[in-house]
């Protein structure tokens, strides 16, 4: 909104002239989204805390899980008004990905929303059931692709890592592709989301990445240079991901071990379903694979376990699944598995990042 307000003045006030820059705004983004964070998040915390909005810990995971009953949840939704708030203001607004991110964001954030409430109203861990809430992410994935997909300038080539050359065309199958990274992306970082920070470090990360992959894609020189999809307009989702980047800080200083609040599915389902609609919408999508490979790791080690629990009447590959209550159980501490998996996503996302030249 502030580019429209002030870059126009710029003719006679030419300092103003800097809100024209997609990196002045995403500087700013992140800092708003931050500072968002910082004002509100201990007034949050004491408001869900005294609405008695707290998580109920199952009593069949780790022991160490039980001490974190009663820590205030859906933290999420600071996240996500921050991000929104952030945005309206620093983004130009005549950009329409910027409308349909917002729109994944809090239309997924609404899903985890409600589910996160039955699970507080049940008392259980247990909230809508798995189905309903998929069938919810699916109609807000498909809807989000056939608008993408009917975009003149948008095309259903998918980018393949390496491959200068090979940008296979999906045609409407693309609307299915991008139908699936998008809830995948969604369902992954959930349940990644069951150690203090584990979720939002990786996922911070992962929005660093993509603001760097986003101002690439949206700047025709560079991407000309690196031979990479050049998609105008996409240079403005470098702004939300600064937004992303400024929440994703904010709320981990309240979410840090041992956390004063977990983000809820709310948080959960609203990052994972904007992640991979900018990975979508950068043209960078099976890239995601490694940008948020914590988080493949992790959904690879449930599909493992629940499928080899089935196979073999019982046996268990993991001690526990996701892949961190193995380490958990296995005596690590929780501090050690949250730092260390953030460690693989830092390398994770360096690797992704030099893939743009090793093509
Ligand atoms: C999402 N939610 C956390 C919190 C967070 C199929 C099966 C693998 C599904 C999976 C599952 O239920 N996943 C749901 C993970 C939960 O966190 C809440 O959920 C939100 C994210 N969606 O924001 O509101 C718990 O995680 C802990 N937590 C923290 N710090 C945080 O910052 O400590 C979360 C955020 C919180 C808190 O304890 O209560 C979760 O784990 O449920 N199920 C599981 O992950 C369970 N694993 C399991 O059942 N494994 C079996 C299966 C696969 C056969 C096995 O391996 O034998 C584990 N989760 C729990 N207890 N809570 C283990 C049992």
């Amino acid at each position: 909104m502030i580019y429209h307000l002030l870059y126009p003045l710029s003719e006679t006030y030419s300092f103003l002239n800097v809100f024209r820059y997609i990196t002045f705004r995403t500087i700013y983004a992140t800092i708003t989204a931050l500072v968002i964070c910082f004002v509100l998040g201990p007034w949050l915390i004491g408001k869900l805390q005294s609405l008695q909005i707290n998580q109920p810990i199952r009593d069949d995971g780790p022991d160490s899980h039980l001490s974190k009953e009663g820590t205030p949840t859906m933290g999420g939704i600071l996240i996500i008004f921050s991000v929104v708030i952030s945005t309206l203001l620093w983004a130009r607004l005549d950009i329409d990905y910027i409308w349909l991110i917002l729109m994944v964001v809090v239309g997924f954030g609404l899903i985890g929303f409600r589910d996160d409430y039955k699970k507080l109203v049940s008392r259980s861990s247990n909230g809508t059931s798995g189905k309903r809430r998929l069938i919810g992410e699916v109609i807000i994935a498909l809807v989000v692709s056939v608008l993408l997909y009917l975009k003149p300038d948008f095309s259903s080539n998918v980018t393949i890592p390496f491959f200068k050359t090979f940008l296979p065309d999906l045609g409407w199958g693309y609307i299915i592709f991008s139908t699936f990274i998008i809830v995948g992306a969604a369902n992954a970082v959930n349940l990644t989301d069951g150690l203090d920070g584990l979720a939002i470090g990786p996922a911070t990360i992962c929005f660093v990445t993509y603001l760097l992959f986003a101002y690439i894609t949206g700047n025709i020189k560079i991407a000309g240079y690196l031979q990479i999809p050049y998609v105008a307009g996409t240079g403005e989702l470098t702004v939300f991901c600064g937004a992303m980047v400024g929440a994703g800080i904010g709320f981990l200083w309240y979410n840090t071990y041992p956390a004063q609040i977990f983000m809820g599915d709310v948080g959960s389902l609203s990052l994972g379903g904007a992640l991979g609609t900018i990975a979508i919408m950068t043209k960078q999508e099976i890239i995601l694979a490694i940008v948020g490979g914590m988080f493949v790791i992790e959904t690879i080690s449930v599909i493992f376990q629940v499928g080899w629990f089935k196979i073999s009447n019982g046996k268990r590959i993991f001690k526990m699944a996701p892949i961190h209550h193995h380490f958990e159980i296995k005596g690590w501490a929780e501090p050690k598995v949250i730092v260390r998996f953030w460690i693989i996503s830092i390398i994770l996302a360096l690797v992704a990042i030099s893939t743009l030249k090793l093509r």
